[in-house]
Parts: C-alpha cells; sequence; structure tokens
C-alpha cells in the first residue's frame, strides 16, 4: 500500500535520474557540512568569504550545465536546479553566488565569447580561481535595462567605457566584470572587464538588510580602456544579457523553494517542540492550516521547477514561462517565510533559527532577476499582446 511522504508527497525522488540524485545528494551534503556552519556569522557580520567560490568549484558546482573542457561539469539543467535549492535551503546569498558565476559570467563568455576568451576564463572561473560579475542594472536603469547609458566609444584598439552599476553582486570581490555598454551605434554589447584596468573600481555597497552574506557593489568606468579582444563578438542587443538571466531565473525558481522548505520545516519542528496551553503548538488548527498551506504550495512549486527544468534540457523552454515560475517561487516562498516567522513567535525575530534571514533575503530574490510585477507584465504581454510596461 501507498504511504503518504510528508515531505516529498508528489515523490520528487522517483522522478530524479540517478545520476540527478547523486548530484543533489552531494550538493545537500556541501550545503550543510560546509556552508550551513558560516551562515549565522556571515549575515550577522556581513561578510563574504571568497573561499567558497573554490569550495564550490572543487565540487564540480560552477558553471554546472557547461562542457568539462569549458570549465562546467556537463551536468543537465534539472541538476542545476537541483543544486540551487540545496545551496539556497542554507541562505539565498550562497546560491547567489552560485547563480552569478555560473549563470551571468560563465555562460556569456560560454554562448557570446570567442575560442580564446573561452580558454582565458572559463576553465579558472569553473574552478572558483576567478571570480565574476555581472553588471546590467545602472543608478537610472532597473526594470527597464534598454534605458542603460553606460557608453562603449571605440577608439583604437578598443573601447573606453565610461558610466556606472548599481547593485552588482559579486562585484567587489570579482576579477571578472560582464559589463553592458551602448556602442557608437546605440547598440547594447557586452565586454569582459578584468580586475585593475585603470579607471575601473566597484565600492562596497554597505547596510544591506537582507542576502547579507553576498557581498554587493557599484561598478563605477571612468574612461576604462578596453582591448577590442574583449568584446563579447556573438551578440548584440538585450538578447545578451536576457540569455543570462533566463538561465539565473532558472535557477532561482528551484532556489527560492529550498528557502521557503528551510522555512517550512523550522516551524513544523518548532511548533511540535513547543507547548502553549497544555499542548503542542502544533496541535492547533490554525498551525497546522498553515503548514499544510506550506506543504501544498512547496509541492505544487517543485513540480513545476522539475518540468520546467524538463522544457530547459529538451529545448521546449520560453522566457515567459521561467518568468512564470521565477514570480511564482520567489512570491510563495516569501510568503511562506513570513508565515514561518510568526509561528516562532519571539525567536522567530532572532537570527539563530535562520527563519527571518531567509525572509530578508527572499525580498531581495524576489526584486532581483526581474521584479515580481516586471514578471506579471511579462506574463500579461504574452497572453494579452498588450505591452503594459
Ligand atoms: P523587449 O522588447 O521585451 O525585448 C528586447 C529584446 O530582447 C529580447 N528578449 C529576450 N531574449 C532572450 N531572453 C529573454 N528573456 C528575453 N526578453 C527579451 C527580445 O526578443 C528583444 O529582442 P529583439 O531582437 O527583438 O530586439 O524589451 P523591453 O525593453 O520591453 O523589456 C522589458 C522587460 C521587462 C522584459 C525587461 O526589461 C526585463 O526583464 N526587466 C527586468 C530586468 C532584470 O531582470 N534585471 C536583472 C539584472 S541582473 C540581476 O538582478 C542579478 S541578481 C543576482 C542573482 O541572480 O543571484
Ligand atoms: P525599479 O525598476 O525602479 O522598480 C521599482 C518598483 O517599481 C518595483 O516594484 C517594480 O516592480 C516597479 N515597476 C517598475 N517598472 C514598472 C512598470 N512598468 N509597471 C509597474 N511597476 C513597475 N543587477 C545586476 O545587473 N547585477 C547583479 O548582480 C545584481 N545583483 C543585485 C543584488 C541585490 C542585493 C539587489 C537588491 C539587486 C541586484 N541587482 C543586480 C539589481 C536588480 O536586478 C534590480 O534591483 C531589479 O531589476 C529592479 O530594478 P530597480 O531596483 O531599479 O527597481
Amino acid at each position: 500500500k501507498a504511504s503518504f511522504n510528508w515531505e516529498d508527497p508528489l515523490l520528487l525522488d522517483s522522478q530524479l535520474a540517478a545520476d540527478e540524485r547523486q548530484v543533489r545528494n552531494a550538493a545537500r551534503t556541501f550545503a550543510q557540512k560546509a556552508l550551513a556552519p558560516r551562515i549565522r556569522d556571515a549575515f550577522r557580520n556581513e561578510t563574504t568569504d571568497p573561499a567558497i567560490f573554490r569550495e564550490m568549484g572543487d565540487m564540480g558546482l560552477l558553471g554546472p550545465t557547461l562542457p568539462p573542457q569549458y570549465g562546467g561539469a556537463g551536468l543537465n539543467y534539472v541538476s542545476y536546479g537541483l543544486i540551487a535549492r540545496e545551496i539556497e535551503r542554507v541562505d539565498s546569498a550562497y546560491r547567489t553566488l552560485l547563480s552569478v558565476q555560473s549563470s551571468l559570467v560563465m555562460l556569456p563568455i560560454y554562448a557570446f565569447g570567442s575560442e580564446e576568451q573561452k580558454q582565458k576564463y572559463l576553465p579558472r572561473l569553473g574552478k572558483g580561481e576567478l571570480i565574476g560579475c555581472f553588471g546590467l542594472t545602472e543608478p537610472n536603469s532597473g526594470s527597464d535595462p534598454g534605458s542603460l547609458a553606460t557608453r562603449a566609444r571605440s577608439v583604437p584598439g578598443g573601447w573606453k567605457l565610461s558610466g556606472s552599476k548599481n547593485w552588482i553582486s559579486s562585484a567587489p570581490l570579482a576579477d571578472v566584470f560582464i559589463v553592458w555598454a551602448k556602442d557608437d551605434d546605440n547598440a547594447i554589447r557586452g565586454f569582459i572587464l578584468d580586475k585593475g584596468m585603470p579607471g575601473l573600481s566597484a565600492p562596497v555597497i554597505h547596510g544591506k538588510v537582507g542576502l547579507r552574506a553576498a557581498v554587493t557593489g557599484e561598478i563605477v568606468m571612468d574612461e576604462v580602456f578596453v582591448p577590442s579582444e574583449n568584446l563579447l563578438p556573438g551578440v548584440s542587443g538585450l538578447k545578451g544579457p536576457f540569455t543570462c538571466l533566463n538561465s539565473a531565473r532558472y535557477g532561482i525558481a528551484w532556489g527560492a523553494l529550498g528557502a521557503a522548505e528551510a522555512c517550512w520545516h523550522t516551524a513544523r519542528q518548532y511548533t511540535l517542540d513547543r507547548t502553549q496551553f497544555d499542548k503542542p503548538l502544533a496541535a492547533n488548527q490554525l498551525v497546522q492550516k498553515k503548514l499544510a498551506d506550506m506543504q501544498t504550495e512547496i509541492t505544487l512549486g517543485i513540480q513545476g521547477a522539475l518540468r520546467l527544468g524538463r522544457m530547459m534540457d529538451d529545448g521546449s523552454a520560453t522566457p515567459e514561462i521561467v518568468s512564470m515560475m521565477k514570480r511564482n517561487s520567489c512570491g510563495k516562498a516569501l510568503d511562506i517565510a513570513r508565515t514561518a516567522r510568526d509561528m516562532l513567535g519571539g525567536n522567530g525575530i532572532s537570527d539563530d533559527f535562520g527563519v527571518i534571514r531567509h525572509l530578508v533575503n527572499l525580498e531581495v530574490v524576489n526584486t532581483y532577476e526581474g521584479t515580481h510585477d516586471v514578471h506579471a507584465l511579462i506574463l500579461g504581454r504574452a497572453q494579452t499582446g498588450i505591452s503594459a510596461f
């Protein structure tokens, strides 16, 4: 007789291939052993340990879908999603480090770079020997990246880049900067900038309330000379950055649910353990309803993420379905984190329990890579034919 598995009601495990389960298990062990013990203090002190990149690289977690000769692990997108879920179960910041390096730095070099660029950067990025960042957002250009103002002026032997990028994950630690700028013809082009180029700096943005274990900065470019060979030759226009975002948003669709699961499991255990009015909190109908809602949304969300992963792998995924899943996972995870925080009462306010940390992280995750409402507008446009941006 079949029995109900409360943690995995739709039996995700049975829908995964043996090698996918193996990747998931390895990522879970790494996340719980190497990352979980660090997170409380990293969050508290707003520190990002750069050694994490090498540790992730050693585990083969960076650029996981890229071929091994280009620094990757040759895994499928379902495996990438499973990795993102395990890492974000610990903290969204660690998944951010992984997403940016994999989807926003390695992927554009792989997809749009020259062979020389691939050989020069990808193996070292895959090992975590180099750290990368992705500069699209600017002080006056966020949801509308088509309005970006960073200029790339053609000069003998290359380009001069001027402008500034804001809210850039990993920028203060980065060796490699993927920067999107407009050329003389107003076309958006991608450039690879190297740390130390004269005129390039990446000051830290302090005071973040969420995602405190993933450093964020600006990228300031004052007439930075970028040689011709550092232009990404294979793409022009918004398709360049958006191709990267499709992959990163997919990872978030899985990752946010990992954070939600951590909150759900914490709330379940806490309400089983804590007694008020002579019975466990979990014996109250109101509490059980909340747990049932969490379980339902997470279970359905994971099935959606898995289906999207299979579509990414067979080539049938579209940007719109990526938007739907990114939006759904972030919105639902944020609701779950808030409810879980409440179920822990006063202890929910302490960073010792992790739930409020996930809650403030998820505010960021719901905002970056396209806000909740921007993804609604992408879906609204796709079904009405009317752009409401
Ligand atoms: P639109 O007219 O829709 O498109 C312009 C051109 O781009 C193409 N395109 C895409 N290509 C591939 N994938 C996609 N998802 C694409 N979306 C659009 C499109 O086909 C078109 O090409 P062409 O050849 O016809 O010119 O452009 P729009 O200006 O109306 O865009 C509106 C909107 C809302 C879709 C877009 O601007 C948007 O998605 N805004 C959100 C911005 C955003 O997500 N920024 C993220 C910054 S990076 C980040 O947050 C990293 S956080 C760290 C971490 O991930 O952990
Ligand atoms: P805005 O675009 O100013 O939006 C503000 C509000 O207005 C939002 O609620 C939005 O939904 C709403 N809005 C906007 N347009 C419309 C409209 N037409 N109709 C209705 N509502 C609308 N960017 C990078 O390039 N690289 C990174 O590595 C990176 N990392 C980040 C890390 C962190 C911690 C954070 C906070 C951000 C990061 N970002 C990064 C930037 C992020 O992608 C942007 O913050 C996000 O795209 C939103 O842009 P914005 O902040 O300018 O908000």
